[in-house]
């Protein structure tokens, strides 16, 4: 058989340019609208081979972290995000019954639930506009939540809506790790989302958890009915925040019966492959997180996912509160594709140090590992 001469096909460029001209894997914070939707218009596997490229460059591919949600406030909200489940606005026709916070015993007795599971992160919700909304008391449970879960050795995350930014001081205080505030979609099209809040109310927020030294996760949802321009759009304010988020996570519509985006189509399967591959390439070294959606997709579409730069997904059998994927599912897929569980802590590839300022200890372990392979 005819050699065959690879020589010239090499590149011979030392650094990897995307078709942007930009290196890749290279930290931006100044991408253009222009760029992006370009970007967002390739052909689909030249992306993915792109996002999978960097992917390499600043995380081990074969670790996926597991992460678990808890509703601990559910329903009631006073705001009015059409496609959420615990507005109270149409709570006539979800028929969600609101619930009281969760007290921190059985919080506590979830994490340790999740940690035996597997899961590295543990991530509180509440359907509040913001703490200030409630007593003092019920923040202060929430802090003492935050206490009990970092000492689990767990990454511990919480979505409490708006923040002040002595809240927010608060909360790094009692060792939060992460805050979860999601722009959702583009700033041109969120008045279709909900007229609660403006877009401004959620970059305060933002900028006030960056400013308290809490790691910010930040991301959005695609299939509100948006343009892929939008979701162009969503992916150059991320990518141009002072600081890339160190979490983006990437939902799919989950229609809820009851809310006013209950008819809207879900993205194609391959609709958040695109989106998670644009994500990887604009913000290396975050952790995209493939996150609400998962449980209508095939394994081959999430394992496209992963390929494409996702490393975590949610596990447990619930999210806030829609059903999730099963977890023998879960444990099958992991073992298919070679995945394993991302410990906690791994630092932020961009800064050396987690933005909480603790240290993994798995570090060296970790270093041996991957070049092991
Ligand atoms: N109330 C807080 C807030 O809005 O920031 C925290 C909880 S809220 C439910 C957390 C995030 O879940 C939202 O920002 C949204 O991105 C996502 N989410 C909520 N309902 C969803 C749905 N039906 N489908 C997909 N994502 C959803
Ligand atoms: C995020 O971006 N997705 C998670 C988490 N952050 C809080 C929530 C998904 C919720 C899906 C709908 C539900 O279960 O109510
Ligand atoms: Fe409330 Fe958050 Fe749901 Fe909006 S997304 S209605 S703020 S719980």
């Amino acid at each position: 058989m005819k050699a065959v001469d690879v020589s010239s096909a090499a590149s011979p460029d030392a650094v990897d340019r995307s078709a942007s001209g930009r290196a890749l894997g290279g930290i931006y914070n100044d991408w253009t609208k222009d760029e992006v939707r370009a970007m967002y218009a390739r052909p689909l596997l030249e992306l993915v081979y792109d996002a999978a490229r960097v992917h390499r460059m600043h995380h081990d591919p074969r670790q996926v972290q597991r992460c678990t949600l808890l509703s601990i406030k559910t329903g009631g909200c006073p705001e009015t995000c059409n496609y959420c489940a615990q507005s109270s606005s149409w709570k006539g026709e979800t028929k969600l019954k609101a619930e009281k916070l969760m007290g921190v015993d059985e919080v506590i007795a979830a994490a340790k639930r999740a940690k035996e599971q597997g899961s590295t992160r543990f991530c509180m919700g509440t359907a509040w506009r913001g703490p200030s909304q409630v007593g003092q008391g019920q923040f202060e449970r929430v802090l003492e939540m935050t206490r009990e879960v970092k000492e689990m050795g767990m990454e511990v995350c919480a979505t409490l809506g708006m923040l002040t930014p002595e809240q927010a001081v608060q909360l790094k205080e009692a060792g939060l790790t992460a805050y979860n505030h999601n722009l959702d979609t583009s700033p041109e099209y969120y008045g279709k989302v909900t007229t609660s809040r403006k877009y401004e109310d959620r970059l305060n927020t933002i900028a006030a958890v960056r400013d308290a030294g809490i790691s910010v996760c930040c991301g959005g949802i695609l299939g509100l009915g948006e343009e892929e321009a939008d979701r162009a759009s969503l992916m150059t304010v991320l990518a141009t925040l002072p600081e890339h988020p160190e979490s983006v996570p990437i939902n799919a519509l989950v229609p809820v019966e009851g809310t006013p985006f209950k008819d809207l189509k879900p993205p194609s399967g391959l609709d958040m492959v695109r989106a998670i591959a644009v994500a990887r390439i604009l913000m290396p070294a975050t952790v995209v997180r493939l996150s609400a959606g998962r449980i209508n997709m095939s394994p081959e579409t999430q394992a496209l996912c992963f390929m494409a730069g996702a490393n975590s997904v949610f596990t447990g059998d619930k999210l806030l509160t829609t059903p999730n994927n099963e977890k023998d599912e879960d444990e099958f897929l992991f073992e298919e594709l070679g995945l394993e569980g991302r410990p906690a802590f791994v630092p932020y590839a961009a800064g050396a140090a987690s933005s909480d300022g603790s240290e993994w200890h798995g570090h060296e372990h970790h270093k041996q590992h991957a070049s092991a392979k």
